[in-house]
């Protein structure tokens, strides 16, 4: 969803192709792409993949509008917050998604909305459980991993609020970090556990704006006493 809206704030046209979770590995592999992980993007006979390859390689490709800054010293921050978005905010709310889905499999045809993946959406659900498995272990979501996410999580809130209050996000034009972190944010808003303590925020709103639409909702699953430091934060 970052790289999309890069591209589209960009006005550049693209066409997307989705791919079922694990079997993309094994796909971006044999289409010769860098690495294994989407997004990954073809442009100008180029190769590339990961979000933050793709910010950089588009604002190389079509400078206007930026998605960093001229300033050296502002786009070091921008570039702090863009890395922090995706090692930190992204592999966290993977995590908590995953760790959701492992409760309860049913709202993942909701994150099929919009989606062609070559498989009616019922047929993926249904045969979806060795592809829960493989993310689960892919991505480290152990029971312990999640709960310090969501610990952490009002911290990451913070953080975010903090950036938006110094300038760093929520400016205009909107730069790599916010895609990166609106994009994550809105993923964690697909969660009922999580929404609530997201969406009157500044870091909620910047995500509502920056990606209006985002596929996907799921009831409230994870465990309340996880969720406690988030409530009390
Ligand atoms: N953090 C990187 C990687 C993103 C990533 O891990 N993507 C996941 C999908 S959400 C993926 O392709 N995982 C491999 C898999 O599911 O097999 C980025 O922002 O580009």
């Amino acid at each position: 969803m970052a790289a999309r809206r890069m591209l589209e704030h960009k006005d550049i046209n693209f066409k997307r192709i989705d791919l079922m979770p694990v079997v993309s590995r094994g796909v971006l592999k044999v289409m010769r792409f860098p690495g294994i992980t989407v997004p990954s993007l073809r442009i100008d006979g180029r190769r590339i993949t990961g979000s933050r390859e793709i910010s950089k390689a588009l604002d190389v490709l079509k400078p206007d509008p930026p998605l960093f800054p001229a300033d050296p010293a502002q786009r070091v921050q921008v570039e702090d917050a863009e890395r922090w978005g995706d090692e930190v905010l992204q592999d966290g709310v993977r995590r908590i998604l995953w760790n959701a889905i492992k409760r309860d499999r049913a709202p993942l045809r909701s994150f099929l909305d919009g989606a062609r993946i070559g498989v009616p959406p019922g047929m993926a659900v249904a045969t979806a459980a060795p592809i829960v498995a493989a993310e689960l272990r892919i991505n480290g979501v152990t029971d312990e991993a999640v709960e310090a996410d969501l610990a952490a999580f009002g911290g990451w809130l913070d953080r975010i609020d903090g950036w938006i209050d110094e300038g760093v996000l929520g400016g205009d034009p909107p730069n790599a970090a916010d895609f990166q972190i609106a994009a994550g944010l809105r993923l964690a808003m697909t969660l009922d556990d999580l929404r609530p303590a997201i969406e009157g925020r500044p870091a909620g709103a910047l995500a509502l704006r920056l990606v209006p639409d985002f596929p996907g909702r799921v009831p409230a699953v994870l465990p309340a006493d996880w969720l406690e430091p988030l409530r009390a934060s």
